[in-house]
């Protein structure tokens, strides 16, 4: 069953994971490589042991479509997943006045007083980037992440790549290529002041007996908080490509880097654990839509969703 491999991933790490301390300072259990295959037939994978809002993943999905890096259009969508990390730039900026904000990530899970300074700010700034636009185009930027190299890979001699096009084309004319690449991953970009390297760094499609499969590579891989939402958005990325291209859907295999779970989620990884499962809920695709890059929220419907409740876990930035 796909879900179960999900919590199989959770046991192995809690069984097998190598103590790390990582780069926010929270420390992790991990593990090196591992693989996940989701049968895509067999329903979609939002998991069902924890209630996982889809609507989040739609829209971050439909922001890499369109080739966005601003922040703006997640909060003008009510969704706040990308906020730290465009936050932490403004803070960390010359032209921030405001009380210090130095490592708030950590600041605000310990220091009750910190917290509310904290969320004060966050909202402050939440405010400005969706009224003024000149702060949005400064401060709601995350840099060339996603989108950015999806859509408009920039070359040594100034063109711009659509990689994205440019595989739908190659899936259209020959189906049976093994180029069908998209990376994330540009090393010029890595040294500057992107908020954070892609953690989903490469994903390669595949076409075999009329169906359409995608494998992604994810370096690192935050097993309770973003694995689940990653699942879930490749997953809708193959559904969506499969449309364009007129093909059904295959697998989606999940090859993980550094998997870990963050210590101060290991509680939360163990109450999932104890949950049953429930039947994976199927997606809706808009007959109408006509191309992936038309893709709106409202297009988009997953049906028969029962879950758990959700499980709150604090995020390490
Ligand atoms: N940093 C870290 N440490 N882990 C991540 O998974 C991560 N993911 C990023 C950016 N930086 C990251 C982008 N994706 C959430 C999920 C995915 C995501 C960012 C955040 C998250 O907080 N999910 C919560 C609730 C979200 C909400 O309802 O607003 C969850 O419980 O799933
Ligand atoms: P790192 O750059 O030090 O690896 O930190 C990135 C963290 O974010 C790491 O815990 C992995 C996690 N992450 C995901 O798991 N999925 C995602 O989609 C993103 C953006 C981040």
């Amino acid at each position: 069953v796909n879900e179960q491999q999900y919590l199989d991933l959770c046991q192995h790490v809690l069984a097998k994971g190598h103590r790390k301390s990582d780069r926010t300072g929270t420390g992790t259990m991990s593990v090196f490589g591992y693989q996940m295959r989701f049968d895509l037939q067999e329903g979609f994978p939002l998991l069902t042991t924890k209630k996982i809002n889809f609507n989040l993943i739609a829209s971050e999905l439909i922001w890499f479509l369109r080739g966005d890096t601003n922040i703006r259009y997640l909060l003008e969508n009510n969704n706040n997943i990308w906020n730290e990390w465009a936050f932490k730039r403004w803070v960390e900026s010359a032209s921030y006045r405001g009380p210090d904000m130095t490592d708030f990530g950590r600041r605000q899970l310990v220091d009750d007083s910190f917290k509310a300074a904290y969320q004060a700010a966050m909202t402050r700034f939440k405010e400005q980037i969706l009224t003024d636009d000149q702060f949005a185009a400064e401060f709601g930027d995350l840099g060339p992440v996603y989108g950015k190299q999806w859509r408009h890979w920039e070359t040594s001699r100034g063109e711009t790549i659509d990689q994205l096009s440019d595989v739908i084309a190659s899936l259209k004319t020959s189906p049976d290529s093994r180029r069908h690449l998209v990376t994330a991953w540009n090393p010029e970009d890595i040294p500057s002041n992107m908020a954070l390297p892609p953690c989903h760094a490469l994903f390669q499609f595949y076409v075999a007996d009329g169906k359409l499969s995608c494998q992604l590579y994810q370096r690192s891989a935050d097993i309770f908080l973003g694995v689940p939402f990653n699942i879930a958005s490749y997953a809708l990325l193959t559904h969506l490509m499969a449309k364009e291209v007129g093909l059904e859907v295959g697998e989606f295999i999940h090859t993980l880097g550094d998997a870990h779970i963050y210590s101060n989620h290991e509680t939360q990884v163990n109450e999932q654990l104890r949950r049953q499962m429930y039947e994976l809920p199927t997606l809706k695709i808009n007959e109408q839509l006509g191309s992936i890059f038309d893709v709106e929220l409202a297009d988009l419907k997953i049906e028969g969703y029962q879950s758990h409740p959700p499980i709150k876990a604090p995020i390490a930035v």
